[in-house]
């Protein structure tokens, strides 16, 4: 049983790969990974489109230095935070390669999988949880994470070996991917009635962004009405390009009217979300919703999420053009780095952390106006 631990690497307990659990735990999933019957799952009929509901807005980025499609993307990143991204210029080849090459990873036997365990120090690598509570809550899926920019934190070493292909097809898969969130940065700066690369700017610039990615997945649950594969969360970073198996259901959306939706994935198109520093810098125009993964017990799912980030030691806080006496900055400003070191101790949370934020500035910060200067207002 060794093989499936990995007790080391300071995490508070051994950790356990849920591809074991799955394999090992018969008819019943141990108590770790049940929540609390107000966060379980809604069955699969009440969602979305199962439901026939409302659902997330598909958006065509064929012309993406349309007004038409930057207003189509502002409307539904304001209303839902997220949306389907199709025509939008990856390969779906690529697609394709990349979600093979990492479901490889996953089949690989527990020995070639473990050389890679991460640690709560970095989480780079495999891993199986998030936050680092003794005895906290579980979800029923692992992941791997790694970073592509600044390339001064990508290591291709960290990166699994096997199967062959995986490497070389991730870092196509990368660079493709951040040529599309820098056209969708364009897109989201000019619905704000910004200059184009305005948000790019508050980022870092093109060139100063961090990106990294978290392959998930999620083998298949005996009691998937009790547990999630991630649990409730809004993202920590810029925005999110995520890309998931064609045919397998599983990410559910916090809809505009507080239901939880299930998303019909669009085959080969990205599901786009805002996260928390687009929320920030928006001044919360664009919002950074809740979302959270539902698995099954009749087949695995695999996802890669790829976040997209502002350069990590860059304040961060409302663009001032967005600040104004009636509209003051609803948040303090805070480096990306700061803000994880919460994410990191606390594991994902709702969105408690951006809530918490936003009550401390209330009740801390004068508000300011759009030159930066102090409100007189208070
Ligand atoms: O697997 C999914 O559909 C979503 C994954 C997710 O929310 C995440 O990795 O943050």
């Amino acid at each position: 049983m060794t093989s499936c631990f990995n007790g080391g690497a300071g995490w508070p307990e051994p950790v356990v790969r849920v591809q074991t659990v799955s394999d090992t735990c018969g008819d019943t999933i141990p108590d770790r990974y049940v929540k609390p019957q107000s966060d379980r799952p809604s069955p699969p009929a009440s969602g979305g489109v199962a439901g026939g509901g409302p659902n997330i807005p598909v958006v065509d980025l064929s012309m993406p230095d349309s007004d038409a499609t930057s207003r189509a993307v502002a409307a539904a990143c304001r209303e839902w935070g997220f949306f389907q991204a199709v025509n939008h210029g990856v390969r779906p080849e690529l697609l394709r390669g990349a979600r093979a090459a990492w479901r490889g990873f996953f089949r690989q036997p527990a020995e070639v999988r473990e050389r890679y365990a991460n640690s709560p120090a970095t989480y780079e690598g495999y891993g199986s949880r998030l936050g680092t509570a003794k005895g906290g809550p579980l979800d029923w899926g692992d992941y791997y994470f790694l970073h592509l920019l600044p390339p001064s934190l990508k290591s291709h070493e960290k990166w699994p070996s096997l199967p062959a292909s995986l490497r070389e097809t991730t870092e196509e898969y990368g660079e493709e991917v951040v040529q599309l969130c820098r056209r969708v940065m364009r897109l989201l700066s000019s619905g704000l009635g910004l200059e184009a690369g305005r948000l790019q700017e508050a980022f870092g610039g093109a060139g100063g962004e961090g990106a990294c990615m978290r392959v998930n997945f999620y083998p298949r649950c005996p009691q998937p009405e009790l547990t999630l594969g991630v649990a409730a969360h809004s993202d920590p970073g810029g925005m999110t390009m995520l890309l998931v198996d064609d045919h397998v259901r599983g990410l559910q959306v916090r809809s505009p009217d507080g239901q939880w939706i299930t998303v019909e994935p669009v085959p080969d198109a990205f599901i786009v979300n805002v996260g928390d520093q687009i929320q920030v810098l928006s001044n919360a125009a664009y919002k950074s919703v809740e979302h959270r993964v539902t698995v099954s017990a009749a087949e695995e799912r695999l996802s890669m999420a790829f976040f997209y980030n502002p350069r990590s030691d860059l304040p961060i806080a409302p663009m001032p053009e967005l600040v104004a006496p009636g509209r003051p900055a609803l948040y303090p400003e805070m480096t990306f780095d700061e803000y994880r070191v919460f994410i990191r101790q606390r594991g994902l949370a709702g969105k408690a952390q951006l809530e918490s934020l936003k009550a401390s500035n209330k009740a801390a910060a004068a508000p300011v106006t759009a030159d930066g200067s102090p409100s007189s207002s208070s």
